[in-house]
């Protein structure tokens, strides 16, 4: 009977399993039938199908890589998720911006301290973003970038991805290679781009030669306070070319940096006048020069005292840098562009965008050159020339417009051919070269791109072991590829996936991106950034990244008149009231308005915004923050929860009364 009774009910197990198993055959089958169908319906091959397969997320899976790419004229760091190419965050840097509540009564000091000659800008021309390293890797703490109109530097902390401070370049008015870091971030290097007199103050063109400047700026990183220190920060004075893009040495190179320039004619332009317009005087000659920057010696310099304050900046002056041996230049195929280190820094990558071969410069060979001052002359302010055979190691045939190089794990490297719209690949020598089926300094593939590519950025490209895996292509021109969006077009990023050799490159992914130009862009693997799901403690002031001692607290809520006129309001927000919720100033008053969050739930932010006041706020769980403004303009004003936050959201607000003098 037992027995019976177990195989009967072993028999319904039984049943239920070959059911299952058949069912699921029948649905396997039935999801392929299904993509075959709609592939056919659509239109894609079997490729589109691949491309598919490596890019789609599922729902609720996360990205393997993050992409820190430069915002352009949006000021900002647009932050995407790798493969799918989705749109993860914005960072506000050197533009107001309301969802975050940046420069609208909060971090409005840190956009001020940017501003250059004491005049309020309130966007930048972000190109470039660094992200800090130690040992030559991203590590995940910092990411800078730099502001082209401006001069300006940024600093972003990776813990709560807010801008902790921007510095205005007191020298220039203009930067573009930058930002780029040493190996262990010790500095932040900024490299100028139009030569201007010290501090752009009025100097009459035809006074170029003498008065109008090349700079480099040499900002000292303080990982601990996570901020530039400016007090042991310099620069190194150039001649008055264009100094272009840059990059630190590192492992070979370490100690070096590498700077292109053009308008070494120090062509002033005139168009007005029928003299040659800039255009035609900066790419006269066929070469200009890589600059070549000991910068472990020029820090020896600096701290030997051995500079000018030039408004109020220690700057080594262009004759003691030549003196000091610190500065080389070498020639380079006129007007270039790119200028990117390998990752063990021996070899030096340059891209002349008139010139169809990249220029590849040994390390070995500069080393040498400058040990042994076998020197090729000088230039007209002094600084020595290394012998242009003497340094190049080869240069290869790419294509027409090569601007930028990244570099795989694979002894490829990768350069962005603008006029022929495509990314070569190709093989490096020396030491990478058993790595690749193909032979040494040889190019491989081309990938096509959409159109005129500029910056492309490969995962961990910039470090000592690049990644690979995937590839951007940062794309100038888009059209044709989306729906027409006006005369104003999408950027256009492309995903290209590099993991497979030789011809196997495909772009796998079209990715718009509806605001300010991404020049350039960092890819760090995603696990390698630690960041903070909430604010550490209740009453977290994220400019301090430490707890406010004035942080309002629960029952602590009040509106205080001081007796120096001016009113402190201590409130705190929480799902679904701000306390207090009544709040009675008097025209003329000076407040300081302190709201702590105090929510622990993540992603219980509260927004806070004023009307007529041009206030926002994002108080993110645990935030605290401190706006101040003058009550200058009488009325009744509702103020609100500006984040969607609970079922009660609408109910989160409250009055403030200004009552007329
Ligand atoms: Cu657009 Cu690096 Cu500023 Cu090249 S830059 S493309
Ligand atoms: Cu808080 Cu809506």
């Amino acid at each position: 009977m037992t027995r019976t009774r177990l195989r009967l009910r072993r028999f319904p197990v039984s049943v239920t399993l070959v059911a299952l198993c058949g069912l699921a055959a029948a649905s396997r089958a039935q999801s392929i039938g299904d993509v075959q169908k709609i592939a056919q319906e659509r239109g894609l091959t079997t490729a589109d199908l691949l491309a598919a397969a490596k890019t789609y997320l599922p729902s609720g899976q996360k990205d393997e890589y993050l992409m820190f790419a430069s915002g352009g004229h949006a000021g900002q760091i647009f932050v995407v998720g790798l493969p799918s190419m989705r749109l993860l965050r914005s960072i506000a840097v050197f533009t107001p911006e309301p969802w975050q509540g940046w420069g609208y009564g909060v971090g409005d000091e840190v956009i001020a301290e940017g501003f250059p000659k004491g005049k309020a800008n309130l966007w930048g021309d972000t190109h470039h973003p660094a992200l800090s390293e130690t040992n030559g890797e991203y590590d995940g703490q910092f990411v800078f970038i730099n502001d082209k109109i401006n001069a300006r530097v940024a600093v972003i902390d990776l813990r709560d991805w807010e801008t902790k401070q921007i510095v205005k370049n007191p020298l220039t008015l203009s930067d573009h290679g930058g930002t780029f870091v040493t190996p262990n971030t010790d500095y932040i290097i900024e490299g100028g781009q139009y030569a201007c007199p010290w501090g752009a103050d009025y100097v009459p063109i035809s006074e170029y030669k003498e008065k109008y400047k090349g700079s480099v700026t040499l900002w000292k990183f303080d990982r601990t306070r996570g901020r530039i220190d400016r007090d042991n920060s310099f620069a190194i004075e150039l001649p008055p070319y264009w100094q272009d893009l840059s990059d630190a040495g590192k492992l070979a190179s370490d100690g070096f940096f590498f700077m292109n320039s053009l308008n070494t004619e120090m062509a002033t332009g005139g168009i007005q006048d029928k003299k040659p317009p800039f255009e035609a005087g900066v790419s006269k000659n066929a070469t200009d020069f890589l600059h070549i920057i000991d910068w472990k010696k020029a820090e020896e310099v600096y701290k030997a005292g051995k500079v000018a304050m030039i408004e109020g900046f220690p700057v080594i002056t262009l004759d003691t840098a030549i003196a000091e041996g610190l500065l080389h230049v070498t020639p380079e195929p006129r007007s270039p562009h790119g200028v990117d280190v390998a990752p063990k820094g021996d070899f030096i990558v340059v891209s002349g965008k008139l010139d169809p071969h990249v220029t590849i410069y040994s390390m070995d060979k500069i080393r040498k050159a400058i040990a042994g001052k076998s020197f090729a002359g000088s230039d007209e302010f002094g600084v020595p020339i290394l012998d242009f055979d003497s340094v190049v190691e080869t240069q290869i045939e790419l294509g027409l417009g090569p601007l930028h190089t990244q570099f795989g794990p694979d002894g490829y490297a990768y350069t962005s051919l603008y006029l022929d719209s495509a990314v070569a690949r190709w093989t490096i020598g020396g030491s990478y070269g058993s790595q690749t089926p193909e032979p040494d300094w040889t190019l491989v593939h081309k990938t096509p791109v959409h159109y005129n590519v500029g910056h492309i950025a490969a995962a961990e490209g910039d470090t000592v072991s690049p990644d690979g895996k995937y590839l951007v292509a940062l794309n100038k021109w888009s059209v044709d590829r989306f729906i027409q969006t006006g005369p104003l077009l999408p950027q256009n990023l492309q995903l290209i996936d590099i993991a497979g050799q030789g011809t196997n490159a495909p772009v796998i992914y079209d990715m718009a991106m509806g605001v300010g130009e991404p020049h350039y862009a960092q890819i760090i693997k995603a696990d390698k950034i630690k960041a903070w799901s909430i604010y550490p403690e209740v009453g977290w002031d994220p400019q301090a990244q430490n707890i406010n001692p004035m942080a309002p607290k629960p029952k602590m809520e009040r509106v205080q008149r001081n007796e120096d006129g001016t009113v402190d309001i201590f409130m705190t927000a929480i799902r679904s009231h701000f306390n207090p919720e009544h709040i009675y100033l008097k025209q003329g008053d000076r407040v300081r308005w302190h709201i702590t969050n105090t929510e622990r739930a993540v992603d219980a932010t509260h927004g806070f915004a004023v009307p007529v006041y041009n206030i926002t706020a994002s108080l993110e769980p645990g935030e605290s923050v401190t706006i101040e403004f003058v009550a200058d303009t009488p009325g009744t004003f509702p103020f609100y929860c500006s984040e969607f936050c609970s079922a009660l959201h609408l109910e989160m607000m409250g009055y403030l009364m200004v009552e007329p003098k």
